[in-house]
Order: C-alpha cells, then structure tokens, then sequence
C-alpha cells in the first residue's frame, strides 16, 4: 500500500514538475508542491480517483517472482492451517465433488459475476514452478496451474475507485464463542493483476487437493504463505478495509501480521 502511494506520489510530482518547466533536483525540492491550495497538492489528493489502469500505467511494477525447473520441486506441497474444512457448505461442496462450486466476484464491479469450475478451467491457463515461503519458517517449491486473476476481475469490470481485492474462504480458521472466523486475506489490485496471481486448480500436475485449498486457491507469487487464499469462494472489491473482519484485511493480518506480506 504504503510502496504504491509513494510511488504515485512520485511519478506525479515529477510530471507537475516536468509540465510547468521546473528545473530543479532532490526529493525535498518539491515539498513546496505540496503544500495547501497548491494545485498539485489537489492533484496528489486526487490520486485516489485515478482509474485503475491508470494506477497500473504509472506503478509498471510487475516484476516476476522467480520461477523454477521441474527438477527443482521439493518436498510437494506441506498442507498449512486449514486442511479440512468442516462449514456445511465446504463439506456439501466437497461431497458433490466441487460441482455446484462458483467463484463469485462482486463489491466495487459493473457487474457482479460468478463463475463455475468449468468455466475457470476453460479460460486460459498458465502453469509456474514457484517458492512458496511460511512465517513459520518453511518452504516448498511446487508447480500451479490456474487461470490468471486479472482478466478474471476484468469480467466484471473493476470499479475505478476500488483499491483492494478482499478473499474470503469457506474455511472456519478459529471457533469462537460468538461463532466460526472464516478465513480471508486480501491483496491491492498491483497484486490481483500480477501476471503470476493465478486461481489455481491444479498442483504438481494433478488436481489441487482439499488440504492445499481446492476446488481453488489463489497464488500471489510475490508474497507470503498467508498471502495465497485456500478454499476461495469470494472475491470482494473494496476502497477501505476496516468494514471487513476485524479491519486489517485478513484473519492473520487481524492478529498482527503485516498487510502486504511481501518477500
Ligand atoms: N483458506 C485458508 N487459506 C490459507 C490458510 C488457511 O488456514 N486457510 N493458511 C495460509 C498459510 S499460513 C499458509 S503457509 C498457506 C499454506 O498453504 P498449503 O496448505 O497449500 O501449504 O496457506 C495459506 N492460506
Ligand atoms: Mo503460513
């Protein structure tokens, strides 16, 4: 979040400054730009309404996690946190075999949209031998394949005021005595959009299994274990986190993990 304000901040103050032919150098030049009724100051405060290519036009960051040889794939996938849901509708989900399953965009879209099994595995594919990194201090590499996540979100149209891509799972992490936690974390859209994000259904050359979060799991390649959503059945698009969970965008980050979770 904080690497994507900076970022924007940036590239605008240097086209305001490139636009009425400034000349000058260094970071702190530029204060005076943002101070109150300057109207690039209007413009950084602007920056929120910018549309979401737009974002993605002046972020360019989509720099690859590294990607790894067949012979390099360690040790399959160790399963983590939830293995086995036990919701009522994971357990039906499961019993008929993910048929009924549908993926459900929705939130700050034109246009809510959910799609089948089917359909995802229908759309195009891309397969990527990746590291996968826990806090708790272990790694495997394992390869996914899945459909990638940004021309899904596209399907519904991303509204250009939408800044994070919230996914909630079928999973009860914790029992509470006010009822089940379900799992969720989330992303912003520079990360939903990253060509390696991809709604995975298959691992390892086969079909994803339940312990590693099927019918589908998100992989967000630059981030933590955390980071990769098992079990999703929703993604949610939002302009604020603090109405979701307990307000820091996912049932770790909640407890304390950072937000962005990168490596
Ligand atoms: N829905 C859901 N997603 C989840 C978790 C979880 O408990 N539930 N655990 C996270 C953590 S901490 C890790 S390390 C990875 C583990 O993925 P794996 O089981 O495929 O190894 O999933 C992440 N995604
Ligand atoms: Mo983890």
């Amino acid at each position: 979040m904080s690497r994507l304000i900076v970022n924007r901040r940036r590239f605008l103050l240097g086209s305001a400054a490139v636009g009425s032919g400034l000349a000058l150098s260094g970071c702190n030049q530029f204060d005076f730009l943002a101070q109150r009724g300057n109207p690039v100051r209007e413009v950084i405060e602007q920056a929120n309404v910018l549309t979401y290519s737009a974002q993605r036009a002046l972020i360019g960051d989509q720099v690859l996690a590294r990607e790894y040889g067949q012979s390099e794939i360690r040790q399959g996938m160790k399963p983590n946190g939830s293995t086995e849901p036990t919701t009522p509708e994971y357990m039906f989900l499961r019993q008929t075999n993910f048929e009924p399953y549908r993926l459900t965009i929705k939130g700050m879209v034109e246009r809510e949209v959910s799609f089948s099994l089917a359909e995802l595995r229908n759309m195009p594919a891309r397969t990527q031998i990746t590291r996968h990194d826990c806090v708790e201090g272990w790694s495997c590499i394992a390869k996914w394949t899945g459909t990638p996540l940004g021309p899904v979100l596209d399907q519904a149209g991303v509204k250009p005021g939408a800044r994070f891509a919230v996914y909630h799972c079928f999973d009860n992490i914790q029992r509470t005595l006010s009822g089940d936690i379900l799992y969720y974390t989330s992303s912003d859209l520079v990360d939903a959009y990253h060509p390696q994000s991809i709604l995975a259904y298959g691992l390892n050359d086969q079909t994803l299994p339940v312990s590693n979060g099927a019918p589908i799991r998100l992989r967000v390649e630059r981030a933590l274990g955390y980071k990769q959503p098992k079990y999703l059945h929703t993604i949610e698009l939002v302009d604020d986190l603090a109405a979701i969970g307990g307000g820091k965008g996912g049932y770790w980050e909640d407890n304390g993990y950072d937000w962005y979770g990168g490596i």
